[in-house]
């Protein structure tokens, strides 16, 4: 008699967990869901994976690139964070999922051809965050928010649409092409981290659950601008990195990227900062597709996010490339700096 072996469903899969099963998982959680969000999001990874494929080249491209305008392959050298813009605006726009982007790189809003169905998301991105430091190939990033639109279904968005708060975020995250290349995203409930197997392709489930530690032992801030900071935070900066009877000095760490840079204050703990200065009156960081989503992703860890007065996430903005301070990591460290910068 011949016996038939199950391969029916198993209690844990043997393959792990994709981004787009995850997805999929979550959508069949909500009731009310249309597969939309997941569409977009699949979008998402899709061009996270074309950057990701495009950065592990740069290096190569750039030196081949200075032999003449073109590569081995014969196409142009482009600049990367043009590649990375252009690159998400493509995969996103023929979607129907949106009905308007912002990006980084883009002075005014980013409307969907008339070709091509409006969506009821609103997607705002900074393609090549840290973009400095692609020649020394140092960890880059992209990041990105979806909102729900404001204006009419159907209808071209507006700039109405873009300048939404944080608190009504939909989903936010980041990728980081770092020594793996890695998505995290969050929709508000909890953080996930998805790091990326090239052998297959795919974005795979590595970090579920991502939780900020309460304090960490990292300070992370351009301490070059020292001599521009208002008196305040150069006296935290002084406390925090003096040795006390009670604590050690804090460790500086600081790469140049948000996205690096906030990417290991989510998982070791610590803060990242950028505070107005004198040159940067305003703060230097942008606050739609920098600041907001990933104060979105930092408080869904358990973290804080502040603008030095106000939560990031309660700013009402007024300007698509509106920039704003930022002090943002684990709530004891972020507790800390706020009592200095409002003394
Ligand atoms: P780039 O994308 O122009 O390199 O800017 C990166 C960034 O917006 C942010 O990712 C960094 O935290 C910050 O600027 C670094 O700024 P400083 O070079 O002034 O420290």
């Amino acid at each position: 008699m011949s016996r038939t072996l199950s391969i029916g469903p198993v209690k844990e899969s043997p393959i792990g967990t994709t981004l787009e099963r995850h997805l999929l998982d979550r959508q069949r959680c909500m009731a009310e869901a249309t597969g939309d969000f997941t569409g977009l999001f699949q979008q998402i990874g899709l061009a996270a994976k074309i950057i990701g494929s495009r950065v592990s080249k740069a290096g190569l491209l750039g030196i081949l690139g200075r032999t003449g305008t073109t590569n081995v392959q014969g196409e142009q050298v482009q600049k990367l964070d043009e590649f990375a813009n252009r690159t998400i605006v493509s995969t996103v726009e023929g979607g129907g999922h949106v009905c308007i982007m912002g990006s980084e790189e883009v002075e005014d809003p980013i409307a969907i051809p008339p070709q091509y169905p409006k969506g009821k998301y609103v997607l705002q991105f900074d393609p090549l965050d840290g973009s400095g430091n692609i020649d020394i190939n140092a960890s880059i990033g992209t990041i990105f928010s979806i909102h729900h639109r404001l204006t009419p279904d159907g209808e071209p968005g507006t700039l109405r649409d873009l300048l939404q708060p944080g608190y009504d975020i939909v989903a936010a995250g980041y990728v980081i092409y770092g020594s793996s290349n890695m998505l995290v995203y969050s929709t508000g409930e909890q953080v996930d981290g998805f790091t990326y197997d090239p052998g297959v392709g795919e974005f795979f489930l590595s970090h579920p659950k991502i939780r900020i530690p309460e304090r960490g032992d990292i300070y992370s801030i351009n301490e070059g601008n020292y001599h521009n900071w208002d008196e305040r935070i150069q006296k935290w900066v002084d406390w925090i990195k003096t040795p006390a009877p009670e604590r050690k000095a804090y460790k500086l760490r600081y790469i140049g990227a948000m996205v690096a840079d906030l990417h290991r204050t989510l998982l070791r703990g610590g803060i990242f900062c950028y505070p107005q200065d004198v040159k940067n009156k305003r703060g230097k960081l942008r606050l739609l597709y920098e600041a907001s989503p990933m104060a979105f992703v930092v408080e869904a860890a358990g973290g804080m996010a502040s603008d030095g007065t106000n939560r990031i996430l309660e700013i009402q903005p007024k300007e698509l490339h509106q920039r704003t301070p930022v002090f943002m990591g684990s709530p004891a460290d972020v507790a800390d700096a706020l009592r200095f910068a409002n003394a």
